[in-house]
């Protein structure tokens, strides 16, 4: 078995970085492969970093030791499974016919994978593995651990010892089998994902509620380009989120933004149904400017002094390139300033404020201008030391990620800030890893895994 080593571990005042190099392709240049994933290693209920490549998988707790595991060949797919009284997890896989758990050993360590039984699935015959999937589901009326697998007919959940305890039919309408979210998170609500729900819901159509959106563009948070598109459209079809939402109303707004980077806002409310879902959602208001455009978030719109409503993030710059004088100054500074302001919503005036709550100025290299939808790098939009304000984090050099937390406002410098022997290429894995609203970020380069564990 390979050994791993970790450059290094660096303490930072919000996060600890781990530095993980991953293995070098054989053409050198090539970007590393590797699929990232949070599960439950140990039973300490911190989420710990999961690493696999090729056959190899690789455990990074936010502290404690370094385990691996070596899938034999013909792994299709596997599941991480922490059982009652052991503190170590195991990998459980299904190769061919046979499922097989696989210890996660500590560094130099072996241990000769077990085979629990043997079943047909439509795993068997799936070659392209190891695959990280939902295997493991957990009961909810008798919290028993089974073992899901996909047959032609619907789900056949199996004991560990392979004795059948359930099957779920396939419908009509469904009859494919789709396992969304991240590993082994029955056993922990702290990430939120509720795996078994979602895919459940894709298997058998069973009554979890969705929220029906009148407006067909509805998203958690708008993408950059489908803002810049929507501009010329009616209101109605712009992207959307939510602002706020209460038992029996919400409040939405519709957003585009337009050619001279100013973005466009029209509220539009509706009422919430006894299930959660949206209904009357009213035309859209009288459409309100701000200087700057919106920035998109990889997943939530922010919420920055944390009242429960969502909140405005706009970036600004003059742009370079205009006059010869200022392509010289970029191309010989080879920065520029970009400046991003904070419009807080106001629920009393029912709008954003028209003013800005704080701003923050800082230098990115001109050629970000020109490539991306917007000139911010890796943006996480995320609550990083638990005080439900949303904070910030993103690349300020193509080696460096930059964080400004958010207390009455941004400071002027950055709060903390990393920088990196290689560049960044994107954000990997965003997630609350122990269950205290402090959420972690891991960031890619070509051949390094940065987790920034928060503290
Ligand atoms: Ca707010
Ligand atoms: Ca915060």
């Amino acid at each position: 078995m390979n050994t791993v080593a970790i450059a290094c571990i660096t303490l930072g005042a919000f996060f600890d970085l781990h530095t993980i190099p991953l293995d070098q392709p054989s053409e050198k240049k090539a970007p590393s492969l590797a699929t990232l994933f949070f599960a439950q290693a140990d039973d300490d209920k911190v989420a710990d970093l999961f690493v696999l490549q090729g056959n190899k998988l690789l455990v990074v707790p936010r502290s404690g030791t370094i385990r691996q595991a070596e899938f034999p060949e013909g792994v299709s797919v596997f599941d991480i499974f922490a059982s009652e009284g052991r503190s170590v997890a195991d990998a459980i896989a299904v190769q061919g016919r046979r499922i097989v758990r696989i210890p996660l050993v500590l560094q130099g360590e072996t241990r000769e994978p077990q085979t629990l039984f043997e079943a047909d699935s439509l795993y068997s015959s799936a070659v392209n593995g190891p695959v990280p999937s939902v295997l493991i589901i957990t009961d909810a009326s008798s919290s028993k651990k089974t073992i899901a697998l996909p047959t032609n007919d619907g789900i056949s959940l199996l004991g560990l010892d392979g004795t059948l305890v359930g099957q779920k039919p396939f419908t009509k309408s469904s009859a494919r089998f789709h396992t969304e979210g991240r590993l082994n998170d029955a056993e922990y609500n702290a990430l939120n994902l509720n795996f078994y729900q979602s895919s459940w819901n894709e298997i058998t159509g069973a009554p979890f509620s969705t929220p029906k959106p009148e407006i067909e563009t509805m998203s958690d948070a708008p993408h950059a380009s489908s803002l810049r598109k929507a501009a010329d459209r009616k209101p109605e079809l712009w992207p959307w989120f939510l602002v706020h939402k209460e038992k029996t109303k919400a409040i939405g707004v519709c957003c585009a933004v337009d050619d001279s980077l100013n973005t466009l806002i029209c509220s539009c409310d509706a009422t919430v149904s006894a299930d959660g879902s949206l209904e009357n959602v009213s035309a859209p208001g009288p459409e309100r400017r701000y200087p700057g455009a919106l920035v998109a978030s990889n997943s939530e719109m922010p919420d920055f002094n944390g009242d429960g409503y969502k909140d405005l993030l706009l970036w600004n710059a003059s742009r370079p390139g205009i006059s010869v004088d200022a392509l010289l100054r970029a191309v010989v500074g080879r920065n520029w300033p970009i400046t991003l302001t904070v419009h807080t919503y106001s629920p009393e005036k029912g709008r954003f404020e028209p003013a800005a709550a704080t701003s923050l100025t800082y230098r990115i290299p001109v050629t970000w201008f020109l490539t991306g939808a917007t000139p911010l790098r890796c943006p996480v939009l995320a609550d990083f030391n638990g005080d439900h304000k949303t904070d910030l984090g993103m690349c300020t050099q193509e080696n460096e990620f930059s964080v400004w937390l958010y207390s009455d406002g941004f400071a002027g410098e950055p709060d903390e800030k990393h920088t990196f022997t290689e560049n960044i290429t994107k954000v990997e894995l965003t997630g609350d890893v122990a269950g205290n609203g402090k959420t972690s970020v891991v960031l890619r380069s070509d051949h390094h895994i940065y987790a920034l564990y928060a503290k």
